[in-house]
Formats: structure tokens, sequence, C-alpha cells
């Protein structure tokens, strides 16, 4: 055992070994890994296949991208000098102010000298023998280290719509989750939105402002409300700043860690004028409010869902001038919040526009791209660019892409492929010494918040087997059964896991994604913390530590 010259805490030996820690991806949780780790004086190198920090805000720079929770809210919050220094300067702040955020946080605390970038990572495989990690990049070149932490981001494998032809398209195309540096203009330009999840409202919103002609293909819609965004003057950050102490504390005691708390009362519970004031009040206030801060039953109860749905569904019919267009721009196969709810900005008044059309694919589907552009159908529609705004293999994807192989050579997505199975999230039973951070069964939400909380706990049981000469763990079947179970028993009543989306491990552009998983831990934050709490208080009897 030797001990750091910089913290005088003791560091796992690792003789031989290239690293102590390898960290997978230098997005939020990566950047906070860096820093938590080396309080423990630990050797970490993170591979990051970008070629700047930030994951999600790195990749996504679509236009209209932007954050969907309280920029406040978002930020890390373990800095008071961070929390001091950095102004947001809009409540729901756009995609390169988040970068340059996540930029200033990296130079901060000097994190980059620990990330090598352009560096994706193609297999990783345990040795028990040495009881280390053996990772191969892109390039051919080898790294080991001790532990191996993932830190891929639940939505990083960005997926395409399995159409016959993309490969055929003159123009120029892009995936909203691949998104180039370069400035893309659409002014005039014949541009196609194929998506209508979260990112593709994001991006039609602002394309819709310049293309000469745009042109939505929507398969099946989403309920959008809007997101009320506005900017940030400097008396008013002095005002979110003092209150940055009961912010993150009532961000530590809400369901998915958002700011918006869940109103006590049930819908059926209130007269109508009472209910409707309130959805009201919601509709017009901002961000998730409508959706993390309504009824206690909305998500629950099938006749207060439909209810909520009746009322959002007016406000769409209220907003969009032909009546028609309104009704294939309302959902009717899931109610309101059992998918993610995208937020606009007068999304639906683009349809309005005269240059904006709105194709319905559920009525004419697209058969194949063309050299030109796109034939449903009913017609050939001519493009100079296309925009695939066609989701993420979500939450488990991003292991997939890589050839990851535990103890006797498991692969992960052998093991993995009728659901993952964890340990609170962030250990697999036979891929001992690999922590995953926001992986599946982790605590999803507002995610920085969980992000904290898992990289530290991490931290915690790395420091646990530091001091105790400890240089293996891994999760006992049992701990993961039992675990999983509650998984499952949280996931009871919910009637976001009864309907087709990535939050239940549904993508029809992949190979054996076709049905539900249980893919999302659903119980609340403060419920998984203190799970967490608990095993760590215990001395993780969990964990088999050798
Ligand atoms: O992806 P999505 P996303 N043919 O999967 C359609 C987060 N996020 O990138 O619904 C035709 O939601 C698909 O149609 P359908 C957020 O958590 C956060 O928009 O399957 N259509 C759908 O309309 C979000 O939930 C932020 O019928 C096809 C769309 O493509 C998550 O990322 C911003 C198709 C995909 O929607 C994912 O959002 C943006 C096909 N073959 C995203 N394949 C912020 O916080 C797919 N579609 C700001």
């Amino acid at each position: 055992m030797t001990l750091s010259s910089e913290t005088n805490h003791p560091t796992p030996e690792a003789p031989g070994l290239d690293h102590d820690v390898i960290v997978i991806g230098a997005g939020m949780s990566g950047l906070y890994l860096i820093y938590r780790l080396r309080e423990l004086g630990l050797r970490v190198r993170v591979f990051e296949a970008g070629t700047g920090v930030g994951g999600t805000w790195y990749w996504n720079r679509y236009p209209g991208a932007r954050f969907d929770s309280e920029s406040y809210s978002y930020g890390y919050s373990f800095s008071q000098e961070l929390l001091d220094e950095w102004d947001w300067s809009e409540h729901f702040s756009s995609q390169p102010e988040i970068e340059r955020y996540l930029n200033f946080v990296a130079d901060k605390f000097d994190l980059r000298r620990d990330i090598q970038f352009s560096s994706r990572v193609r297999s990783a495989a345990y040795d028990g023998e040495n009881r280390c990690w053996n990772i191969v990049l892109e390039d051919g070149s080898r790294h080991s280290s001790r532990f191996m932490i993932t830190a891929l981001g639940p939505l990083s494998a960005p997926t395409m719509p399995r159409f016959a032809g993309v490969e055929d398209f003159q123009g120029r195309s892009f995936h909203t989750g691949l998104w180039p540096k370069e400035n893309i203009s659409f002014a005039g330009k014949r541009v196609a939105v194929i998506g209508t999840g979260a990112s593709g409202v994001q991006a039609i919103q602002e394309v819709a402002k310049t293309a000469g002609q745009l042109t939505v293909f929507q398969r099946r819609p989403n309920w959008c409300t809007p997101l009320h965004n506005r900017p940030i003057d400097k008396e008013e950050m002095a005002r979110i700043r003092a209150g940055y102490p009961e912010l993150f504390q009532r961000c530590r005691e809400t369901a998915a860690c958002f700011v918006h708390t869940v109103d006590p009362r049930g819908t059926f519970e209130v007269t109508v004028a009472e209910r409707n004031a309130f959805w009201e009040e919601l509709y017009a206030g901002p961000g998730f409010g409508i959706w993390q801060g309504n009824f206690r039953d909305i998500l629950t109860d099938p006749k207060a869902n439909k209810l909520l749905s009746d009322f959002v569904a007016d406000k769409i019919r209220g907003r969009v001038h032909d009546p028609d267009i309104a009704e294939l721009l309302i959902p009717r196969d899931h109610g309101f919040g059992t998918r993610r709810v995208p937020q606009e900005t007068h999304y639906y008044e683009v349809y309005n526009r005269p240059n904006v059309t709105l194709v319905s694919m559920l009525e004419t589907p697209v058969e194949r791209i063309t050299r030109t552009g796109v034939r449903t159908s009913g017609a050939d529609y001519e493009f100079d660019i296309i925009i695939y705004a066609t989701g993420f293999d979500a939450v488990t994807g991003s292991f997939d892409r890589i050839d990851i192989s535990g103890t006797d050579g498991r692969k992960l997505t052998e093991e993995w492929k009728s659901g993952p199975t964890t340990f609170v999230g962030v250990m697999v039973e036979g891929f001992p010494n690999m922590f995953m951070v926001m992986g599946p069964h982790a605590a999803l939400g507002n995610n920085p918040r969980s992000i904290e909380y898992n990289v530290e706990w991490v931290r915690d049981l790395i420091g646990h087997m530091s001091g105790r000469d400890l240089t293996v763990a891994a999760a006992r079947p049992e701990a993961v059964e039992e675990w999983t179970g509650f998984v499952r028993q949280k996931a009871q009543g919910l009637l976001s896991n009864e309907i087709d989306s990535w939050m239940t491990g549904v993508n029809m552009n992949v190979e054996g994604k076709q049905t539900r998983t249980l893919v999302r831990y659903s119980g609340t934050a403060p419920e998984y913390r203190e799970w967490c709490d608990m095993v760590a208080a215990k001395g993780y009897p969990e964990l088999a530590l050798a």
C-alpha cells in the first residue's frame, strides 16, 4: 500500500498496471469522477471519444438544443467556489453555454490532464488473475487498470432509422446526437426533420425560423408543453446564488431530483374549477412543473391522466390554426407524461407557418430515402438537408457498443439480453471492479444530482477498499436479485412502464429491442439513496470484497 503525496490517502496497489482507474467518457459523470478520485490519490485516466469535454452537451449541438431542467438546478453543486463564479444567462440555457460551463469546470479543476480525447474504447476485459481491466481503444492501444468506471451517459448511442437508401441521399444529412461543430445554414434550404421527440421538437422550432421549406416527418406525436424560458439578469442571478442551499436541498427531496414538487392532492380531491385553475397555472409556468409538480396521481391513475391529457390536447387545438393538423399533433397511443415530455417554445405555432409542412408517417410511412429526398407511401419529397432526430439506443446501448467481458469471458451484452440486472445500478454480477455511473437501474431524472451521488458512492467504496488493502469488489448474486426485485416492484403501477419508449427499453431501430424491458429504476431518488447509503453504512456486505 502506498501513500499519495498529494492527499495522504492510501492508494490501492496496482503494480504493473497503467492506471488505478480507467473511466470511459468525459461528460458530467467523467469530469466529476476525476475530481473525486484524485482525492483518493488515484491515477485516473479518462478515455473520451470526442475532442472535447461535455458528453451529451458536446455531441448534441443541434440547433435549438438547450436545458429542459432549470440551469442552476443542473450545474454541479459540490464546489461553493464554482457556484460563486459561474453565472447562468437563461433559466434554461442553450447548448453553447452549457458546453462553455463544462469547459470552465474542466479548466478550473485542471481536469484535462487526465483525459485522453479522440479515444473510443473498443473492448474491455476483466482479468481475474491479475484483478484488473484490460482496455483496448479503437486505435489498437492497450491500457490496464484496477478499476473501470463507465461514465457513458444513458443517451449517447444515436440510432438511425432502418430506412432503405439512407446512404443514397446526395444532400447533407445529420443526426441530432452527432451534430457537426461547423455552422449549418438552413436559409432558403429545403429541410426535413425526421422524429418528434425532445430533440426533434427543439430542432424543428429553431430550423423553421430560417429554412426555405421545412417538412416534419412525425410517427407518434408527443405531448409537448411550454418551456417558458427567459433571461437571468445580474440581480436575479444573485438571488438564485443566495438560494442555492435550499434549491439543492429541494432537489434532494423530490422524486426525480427536479426543482418541482409533486402536489400531494389527488386529481379528484379538488373541484373542477380548482383543478382547471391549477393546470392553467402549471401550463403557464416554467419547465417540467406540469409533469413533475402535478397532482400526485396523474402518472398512476388512468382516469386522472386522461383528464390532464384532454386539457393539454385542448391547448394544442387552441394553438394550431388548421384543425386537421392539430389532431395529427395530439397523441392517441399514450397519455400525458407517460413518455418524456418535450419542452417547447412556440413549437405548435410552427405548424401555422407557410414554410412548414407536417407529414404523418402513421398515414404515409416512409418507404425509403432517395438520392434527392424522402419517399413515403404517398409522395416523393426533395430536400437539401435531412435531420435525423431519431433518438438513441438508450441506457444499455452505449454498453452494447463496447465489447465488455467479465469473469470467465462472460459478455455483458449476453448477460443483459433480456434486460439489465444490476446492483444499485452501479455494479453487475460477474463484472468485478466495474462501476457504472448513470447505468441502468440508477436514479435518472435531473441527472447531475444523481451523478454527484453516484460518483461519491463509488469514490467512498474505492476509498473503503484502499484503506483495507482490498483489490476486488464483486456484486453478490443474492444482492443483485434483491435490488432487481426492488426495481421490478417500483415499476408497478406507473403508466409510463406500459408504454413503448426509450424509458422502457424499446427502440424499433435496434435488433432485439422491440419488447419492453426494465432498463430504468422507477422508484424515487431519496429511496434510491437510502438503499445505497445503507449498503455503505453496513460496510458493503452485499459485495464480495477481497
Ligand atoms: O429521441 P426520442 P430524442 N421511423 O427517442 C422517431 C433526452 N433529451 O433524441 O415515437 C419513424 O425521444 C420517433 O418516433 P416514435 C430526453 O430524455 C433531452 O428526441 O418511435 N420515426 C420519435 O419521434 C429525451 O427523451 C433534452 O414513433 C422514427 C423520434 O424519432 C431523450 O433525450 C433534449 C423512427 C425519437 O425520439 C431522447 O430524445 C433532447 C423510424 N424508424 C433530448 N425511429 C434536454 O434535456 C425513430 N423515430 C434538453
